[in-house]
């Protein structure tokens, strides 16, 4: 009962704003994983949510905050297997710098290698998305990396050490199968609906094209891709949507997006991303 999840991500890519939701759909356990037992140490997840409730987006992580790890027991039903998930919200800037440098602090490893699941988070419409540069010159980058630092390194360069640090830390599950990954895709709330409907990966593909290859070819892990909106809709630009929430209360307006056979359509619990990873 000691694996872990670790949750990841670039610089604004939605970690911080997920957890406070999160908390909330496994306190109350309205999602297939509910919290087992209270967590030890909540402040920081409350504080995320005080924000959302105020109809705002928590703030982003200041990467000197302390780590703040946000860990509980799960379940998918009462009597059935627990997993701790322990999720690091640590501020995107660090993985940041963590790839620029080509070294993990070694507290991070440790617990990379005790993961057997990860949370991989990438936004849409971020102002701190790197942009390349064409691929060519990025796969240029990606092949020389490790070097001298790169002022600028472009997210999907990032996005693929990221990729390779968990390939090569996370352990296999405890029934022998490949650890696993889920790649989500955040304020998919900000996508038209005819993006929305060729899903994250072909807006990884359009995007992020190393990504996308990188994904596709991984062996050593198992992939799955969703979509998510931790809120709804954007509680920072869009005022009509802000007053709906705060009307409706802050509960319940999340959803991450699912493929089945007729297309992708919103599941309201958020949990998913990770009930898969974990695998109860
Ligand atoms: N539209 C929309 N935007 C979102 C959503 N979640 C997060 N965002 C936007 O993404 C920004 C960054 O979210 P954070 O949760 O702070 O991201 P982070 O990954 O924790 O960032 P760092 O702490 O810098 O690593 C927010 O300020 C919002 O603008 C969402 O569900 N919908
Ligand atoms: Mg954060």
């Amino acid at each position: 009962m000691s694996r872990s999840i670790v949750l990841l991500g670039g610089p604004d890519s939605g970690k911080t704003n997920y957890i406070g939701s999160l908390w909330r759909v496994l306190d109350a356990g309205s999602g297939i994983l509910h919290a087992a037992d209270q967590p030890d140490d909540i402040n920081f997840v409350l504080d995320i949510t005080d924000h959302i409730f105020a109809g705002e987006f928590a703030p982003r992580t200041e990467h000197s905050d302390a780590r703040r790890d946000f860990e509980v027991v799960v379940a998918a039903t009462e009597e059935g297997p627990q997993a701790r998930i322990v999720v690091p919200d640590i501020s995107g800037e660090l993985w940041r710098n963590a790839v620029i440098n080509s070294e993990i602090d070694s507290d991070w490893m440790t617990e990379l290698k005790r993961a057997d699941g990860a949370l991989l988070f990438v936004r849409v419409g971020s102002d701190q998305d790197v942009r390349p540069l064409d691929w060519v010159t990025s796969r240029t980058l990606l092949e020389r990396f490790g070097g001298e630092e790169e002022p600028s390194l472009p997210t999907q360069v990032m996005l693929c050490e990221l990729i390779r640090f968990l390939e090569v830390s996370l352990t296999n599950r405890e029934d022998g199968a490949r650890p696993r990954l889920s790649v989500v895709v955040s304020a998919w709330d900000l996508v038209d609906a005819e993006k929305f409907q060729r899903g994250p990966f072909a807006y990884i593909e359009r995007e992020y094209p190393l990504v996308a290859g990188k994904l596709t070819d991984l062996e050593s892990l198992d992939v799955r891709i969703f979509g998510l909106s931790s809120v709804g809709g954007d509680l920072e630009h869009d005022a009509a949507y802000r007053e709906a929430f705060l009307k409706a209360g802050p509960d319940g307006h999340g959803w991450v997006a699912v493929n089945e056979q007729n297309g992708w359509r919103k599941d309201p619990d958020i949990t998913l991303p990770i009930a898969w990873a974990v695998g109860l």
